[in-house]
């Protein structure tokens, strides 16, 4: 029975009005008496806290009425736990969606106080790294958007990724500042904070009744305190919560040190404690494997289950009923921790059966993997967990024991496989592989498209898929279109409007309306007119914060994303430079004028990521400075990319650029945002861009280069890449000219090793691909010449890009994986 009655039918005031005189005095008076300041003298940022405040009031109402509905209807809850939410800004995206950007831009504007201003003045909220945390924050809004009742649960950084400076041409790392002026958003939940242990021992318990139970004593304990954001659907279907978890010391002031006068040491525990929710860690692509990282994923998952598990007794009663009533998502393994601290409270807190326990907790999670890279695959050390979290590493023994069984007995496992399954990596220092912990422990495996799925079940998990069959499904990615195409590109979407209607805001599949208009001379010309002006904006940012002035009758190619070799940058600006080439060598050519637009952080330790970026500003910085040129080709690198960064170039590219070596992007996200704003793509045959050609048509993208099959088969001979280098004569030519430091004649020698990887094992393909890369772009080329067939190109690229919206896949991931039902679109 619940241990409380809840009052579902509590009175509540009206909801806010929602003129323009309405919201006018009420900015004003969350100015006056919220912000504290006279209008007189308030600056920007306090408008914008009030403004803020102003319409959080207009999501309050449905945010109580969503959470009392889940309350009454006893409707299931979906919890996605991530360690990365990567939102970007708010305001404008709340505002949309309930509809209220028009009536907020008149009232500021009588008060004197310019909307856009106030919306370039939001920070973002950059607590995540890239696609993964962009992910979870597309799937938040898409949760609210379809009605499903669901929780993001994750950690309050104070410092989001870095903020990324150039010096000459060197990326730096700065400390990111977004909670400088306060977070206007947020709500402190001091009363839902919960202890949060680490270190002791494991002591066995013999209860009244004989049985003996395991108890952990930890020697280390820090509270979790809830921050909860308000998460608005489209047109407020539906208003979830993303709540945040700070870590705070028990004992603020030791007070014994206080009194003794040692007034540094009291603070120690403060400091300990608040240093687990300080930072995000900056890498992508390797797992670091530090103690701190460790901490925060069980600090955050151990609050997550407290939480879940104290709201489902309270409203049901008895743990049971679990599965029925709560779906636990894993966003990677990065909260996989969660599954044997589940574990932990069901039969070490609850006294169930460990039998019962399993079936419960295996009823509850989802696992999604986002990538094959074996250096992002973690594992933690035996003696660490062993040291930090004891009582988890014997539950962690106990369930391997049970799988290793199940494969030696009945799938007859030989001991190479029951190596491959083992949650213990024996083979170097022991360590417990969380991808492993994560499967197992979950009744559903997901990859993020079609290939990656696949090759999931080829390579990681080919035995325990073998073992578990039924469990490895696909969920193509998707993303918001709100975002990332009504509010970043408003011009197109009332193009859009007028053309096929405004139903498809809120069915996005009638986009495919748009693919009778593709040939039709009238609408290309004002589809065009609509990229031409989004590309005078980003010219305008570029000659803003570079200098450097750009045509935008140019051609927009654009690769923006994290800096990684096999992402491929390199190639591209290989590319660039044999292009510079050419243009001197044939000045008489028909040349389609280029701009090659990068941006794009390399995780503080990752050398040649690093190295890449300076590669690019040195190339820049002759390219654009070569009279030869007349301005054929730009090259930009643009600073400190991030959300709202985004939201600005993707609007205006002509070109996409998903270029990944073959089989090791597992999804990519960008490659949809540029096709729902009509960019075309060059890509290879990697993750969704498999999916991206099969929806749009071959003749509507640009595909080149190895396939996943073709890239093993030439890793697995150990083939030599100088057969590619000599065959290509203009690769050769590029290659020495970086190598002997033609673009680096203060440091000649600076990217010797760089291209000298190309030569030995080149293992992602760039000089492999090259010459396909080229002949790619000059197809790209040809079509930029025939202004028709772009245009058809680019409009019904916008039209296909329906399969690739983030409520598609929420519906399937509560449809296949939750069993929570939805309503159709
Ligand atoms: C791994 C690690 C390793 C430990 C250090 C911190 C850290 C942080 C994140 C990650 C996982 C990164 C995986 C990732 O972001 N994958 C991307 O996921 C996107 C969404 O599914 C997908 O579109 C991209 O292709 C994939 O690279």
């Amino acid at each position: 029975m619940p241990q409380q009655p809840i009052v579902y039918d509590a009175p509540t005031p009206e909801p806010r009005a929602r003129t323009v005189e309405a919201i006018q005095a009420e900015i004003l008076e969350r100015l006056i008496y919220s912000v504290g300041k006279d209008p007189i003298v308030a600056r920007p940022h306090d408008w914008l806290a009030a403004t803020i405040l102003a319409v959080r009031d207009r999501v309050m109402d449905r945010w109580m009425e969503s959470s009392r509905e889940t309350w009454r209807t006893s409707h299931k809850r979906v919890y996605y736990l991530s360690l990365e939410f990567l939102i970007g800004r708010l305001m404008r995206d709340a505002m949309s969606n309930v509809g209220l950007i028009e009536p907020v831009r008149d009232a500021l504007k009588n008060l004197n106080v310019d909307l856009g201003d106030l919306i370039n003045l939001e920070p973002d909220a950059a607590l995540g790294n890239g696609g993964l945390g962009r992910l979870a924050a597309c799937f938040l809004e898409s949760m609210s958007s379809v009605k499903i009742p669901a929780y993001g649960y994750g950690i309050r950084y104070v410092h989001g990724l870095f903020r990324q400076e150039m010096s000459e041409g060197w990326q730096v790392e700065l400390p990111e500042e977004w909670l400088a002026h306060g977070n206007p958003w947020e709500f402190e939940r001091r009363e839902s904070a919960y202890e949060i242990g680490f270190g002791g021992h494991v002591e066995p318990v013999t209860d009244p009744d004989g049985t003996v139970r395991q108890e952990w004593r930890p020697n280390d304990h820090l509270l979790a305190v809830a921050y909860d954001t308000p998460i608005v659907g489209w047109r407020g279907a539906r208003v979830n919560t993303l709540r945040l978890w700070s870590a705070q010391p028990i004992d603020p002031i030791l007070l014994d040190k206080f009194n003794s006068g040692d007034h540094i040491g009291a603070l120690e525990e403060s400091a300990r404690a608040e240093a687990i929710t300080r930072v995000l860690y900056p890498a992508d692509s390797t797992a670091a494997g530090q103690e701190l990282r460790l901490r925060q994923e069980f600090f955050f998952s151990s609050a997550s289950l407290q939480d879940i598990v104290r709201r489902h007794l309270q409203q049901y009663g008895d743990l049971g009923s679990l599965p029925d009533k709560v779906a636990i998502h894993l966003n990677d393994t990065h909260p996989a921790i969660s599954i044997a601290e589940l574990m932990r409270i069901l039969v070490d807190d609850n006294g169930l059966k460990w039998a019962d326990a399993w079936k419960l907790s295996r009823g509850v999670f989802g696992y999604t993997n986002h990538t094959l890279l074996p250096e992002a695959l973690e594992s933690w050390p035996v003696a660490l967990l062993e040291r930090l979290l004891p009582r988890h590493m014997q539950i962690i023994y106990q369930i391997n024991a049970e799988v290793l069984t199940d494969a030696r007995v009945r799938a007859k496992f030989t001991d190479a496989q029951i190596a491959n399954v083992s949650l213990i990596d024996e083979s170097g220092g022991r360590r417990v592989r969380m991808g492993q912990l994560a499967f197992v422990g979950s009744h559903s495996i997901n990859g993020v498209s079609a290939l990656h799925t696949e090759l999931m079940k080829q390579t990681v998990f080919s035995d325990l898929h073998k073992l578990y069959p039924d469990r490895i499904n696909n969920k193509t990615n998707g993303i918001t279109p709100r975002r990332w195409l009504m509010q970043c590109n408003p011009d197109l979407t009332k193009l859009i409007s007028e053309r096929i209607g405004p139903d498809f805001l809120d069915d996005i599949d009638l986009l495919k309306g748009l693919d009778a208009h593709a040939d039709d001379p009238s609408f290309q010309s004002q589809f065009a007119a609509v990229k031409q002006g989004n590309k005078e904006r980003l010219a305008k940012l570029i000659k803003d914060r570079m200098g450097i002035v750009v045509s935008p009758n140019a051609l927009f190619d654009v690769q923006i994303k994290r800096i990684h070799e096999y992402k491929r940058q390199l190639l591209n600006i290989i590319q660039a430079v044999a292009l510079y080439d050419e243009i001197r060598a044939h000045p008489e050519r028909d040349w389609v004028p280029r701009v090659k637009i990068f941006a794009g952080k390399a995780a503080p330790g990752y050398w040649n990521a690093k190295l890449i970026i300076k590669l690019i500003n040195d190339v820049a910085k002759v390219i654009n400075n070569d009279p030869a040129v007349r301005g054929l080709l730009k090259v930009v690198f643009l600073p400190n990319y991030n959300v709202s960064l985004a939201e600005v170039i993707v609007p205006a590219a002509d070109l996409s650029e998903q270029i990944s070596t073959a089989g090791m992007e597992a999804s990519g996200t960008g490659n949809m945002k540029f096709m729902a704003n009509g960019a075309i793509t060059i890509g290879t045959m990697d993750g969704a861009n498999v999916e991206m050609h099969k929806e749009v048509g071959a003749e509507n993208i640009v595909i080149f280069g190895l396939t996943t099959e073709e890239v093993n088969e030439k890793r697995a001979k150990s083939e030599v890449p100088r057969a590619a280098i000599d065959a290509s004569p203009r690769l050769k030519e590029v290659l020495e000219s970086i190598a002997s430091g033609v673009f680096s004649p203060d440091d000649p020698h600076r990217y010797r090793d760089l291209i000298g990887g190309l030569y030995d094992h080149d293992w992602f393909m760039v000089a492999r691909d090259f010459d396909a890369y080229v002949a790619a772009q000059a197809q790209v080329d040809a079509i930029w010449l025939d202004k028709r067939r772009w245009n058809a190109m680019a409009i019904r690229n916008t039209a296909h890009v329906g399969f690739f919206s983030s409520d598609r896949t929420i519906r399937q991931y509560a449809q296949e994986i939750w069993g929570v039902p939805v309503a159709s679109s």
